[in-house]
């Protein structure tokens, strides 16, 4: 929960298994780095309650640790408080985008600012792809996505 005014990220995608742990992941990574994970609650969801209580796909975990990174991130589902207590739910694709503004609209009293990971890219790729049955390459490129947004996000939120 987002309390004494510590700032906040929620990362979303379709099953929290692929591409938004390796975001959040990436994102506590940074700001460890940074010396500012104590001001941040930092976390990742599911649009789908499909894969709650899952490990995060092999192939990102492999991913993450090529890297230097790990987690301990288990699936879990978007709820109705996280748009409550959340500043930021940043998503990979516009499915999420309408899933989470949809779901929004149920929540009592949504404050939260509902983006587009990708729209913090230096390099203007707005759609962080879902690389469930894609390759390790296409893994990579997520982790690389990540890793420009999560830094223009941090660096914005400093
Ligand atoms: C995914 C997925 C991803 C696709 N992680 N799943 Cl089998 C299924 C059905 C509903 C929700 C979820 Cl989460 C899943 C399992 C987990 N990244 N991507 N499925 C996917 C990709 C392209 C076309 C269709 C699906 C279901």
């Amino acid at each position: 929960m987002a309390t004494n005014g510590a700032k906040s990220v929620l990362f979303v995608c379709l099953g929290n298994i692929c591409r938004s742990p390796i975001a959040e992941a990436v994102f506590r990574k940074m700001a460890t780095d940074a010396g500012v994970v104590d001001k941040w609650v930092i976390d990742s969801g599911a649009t789908s309650d499909w894969n709650i209580g899952s490990s995060p796909d092999a192939r990102g975990l492999a991913c993450l640790r090529k890297h230097g990174i790990e987690t301990s991130h288990r699936a879990r589902q978007v709820t109705r408080e996280d748009f409550m207590s959340f500043e930021y739910i940043l998503c990979m694709d516009e499915s999420n985008l309408s899933e989470l503004n949809r779901k929004a609209k149920s929540a009592t009293n949504s404050q939260a600012k509902i983006e587009l990971l990708g729209s913090y890219d230096p390099e203007n790729q707005r759609i962080i792809k879902d690389p469930y049955y894609g390759s390790d390459e296409d893994f990579e490129k997520v982790y690389q996505q990540c890793v420009r947004c999560c830094k223009a996000f941090l660096e914005r939120n400093s």
